[in-house]
């Protein structure tokens, strides 16, 4: 029975991983953190197989400590501070937890895995908002990093250091630019399921609006399902290598909020979208839109779920959960 350690086990990746891991009959394990961390009993409702050890990237002890304890073949960093606006704000504890944590990882992994570099396999989670200012169009693995917010700076490091613990110690190290994926269980803080929770809360009659940032920018979106998949794949291979994943189309934010009004019968959303600049990034990333051919050729990846089918499974999963608190 293979096995795994994930970090961000509690994020909308780690769960569709550890499920996908566990379908293909891994033994599972995580790192949690905190004393108490609330989102604990939703990994026990979710996995309940997944063994759980508490950790911390900022914690270079804690890690090794979960790698004695698990033995895995394989290692997934999806543990990170993940939201870009909150990095600005924050930015040492981004740069602590989503660049230094890599390198906590990294150094963990390869002294844990000894004479056998290679023995473990890595995967880290890079980002598109690594390409932030775009210096190509579409972006592949090749194109010009120019991050944005610190969130982007520290993912650069992260994968810079993947890399550099590829070339320097020959480990089985990836690095996978992720375009943004979504489901119904991403975060609230981001746009897409804000903007999914509040289409179904005007529905129901509990909301006549949200309050909305900038409209114009455009993002690749896919589904995660479909992309924790791909990182699985990456793990796969002979060698370590980079890999990015992404639909291949770009959609602006208006049109995520044409397709998630109009999925419910709302044509002229106008009146039920308001906008403040408190939700303005001091910096933005204004075109993503990736090239997965590499993936789509080495690892035969492709995405599943279509823009629109994103869109409404989104909106109904919302819809359905405030229809169950109502009865
Ligand atoms: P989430 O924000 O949903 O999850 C982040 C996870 O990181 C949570 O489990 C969180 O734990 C954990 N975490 C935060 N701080 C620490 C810490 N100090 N030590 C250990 N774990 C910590 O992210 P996603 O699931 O969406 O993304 C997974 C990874 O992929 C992240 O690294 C993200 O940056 C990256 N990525 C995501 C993309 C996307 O579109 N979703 C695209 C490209 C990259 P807790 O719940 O306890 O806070
Ligand atoms: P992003 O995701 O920054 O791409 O990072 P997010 O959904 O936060 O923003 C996408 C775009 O929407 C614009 N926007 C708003 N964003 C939020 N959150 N709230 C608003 O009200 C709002 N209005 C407009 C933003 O300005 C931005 O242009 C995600 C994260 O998962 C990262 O961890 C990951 O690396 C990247 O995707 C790929």
């Amino acid at each position: 029975m293979p096995r795994a350690l994930i970090t961000g086990i509690t994020g909308q990746d780690g769960l569709y991983l550890a499920e996908l891991l566990i379908g293909k009959g891994y033994e599972v394990h995580a790192v949690l953190r905190g004393q108490n961390n609330p989102k604990r009993a939703i990994v026990e409702a979710v996995a309940p197989e997944v063994v759980l050890h508490t950790g911390d990237l900022t914690d270079f002890s804690s890690l090794l400590r979960a790698l004695n304890a698990s033995q895995p073949d394989e290692v997934y960093n999806l543990g990170a501070v993940s939201f870009v606006a909150y990095s600005w704000e924050n930015a040492h504890v981004t740069t602590e937890v989503t660049g230094t944590g890599v390198l906590n990882m990294l150094e963990a992994v390869r002294l844990h895995a000894g004479n056998d570099p290679a023995a473990v396999r890595f995967y880290q989670a890079s980002s598109s908002e690594m390409f932030g200012k775009v210096q190509q169009v579409p972006q592949h693995e090749r194109t010009l990093l120019w991050p944005r917010s610190p969130y982007g700076v520290a993912k650069v490091f992260g994968h810079y250091m993947t890399i550099n613990y590829r070339e320097s110690y020959g480990m089985h190290a990836s690095s996978g630019i992720l375009f943004n994926h979504e489901s119904p269980r991403r975060g609230p803080e981001f746009v897409t399921r804000k903007i999914s929770m509040a289409v179904a809360a005007i529905v129901e009659g509990r909301s006549d609006h949200v309050v909305m940032g900038n409209l114009d920018a455009e993002r690749d979106w896919g589904f995660a399902g479909d992309y924790v998949e791909g990182m699985w794949r990456m793990l796969q291979q002979p060698t370590g290598d980079d890999y990015v994943l992404a639909t291949g189309v770009s959609r602006s934010i208006r049109d995520f909020l044409d397709a998630a009004f109009t999925h419910v019968g709302i044509e002229d959303w106008s009146d039920y979208v308001r906008q403040d600049p408190r939700f303005m990034r001091p910096a933005e990333v204004d075109h993503l839109v990736g090239d997965a051919s590499k993936a789509r050729e080495v690892l035969g990846w492709t995405p599943s779920v279509s823009f629109p089918e994103l869109v409404a499974m989104m909106v109904d999963a919302d819809l359905a959960q405030l229809r169950a608190e109502r009865k």
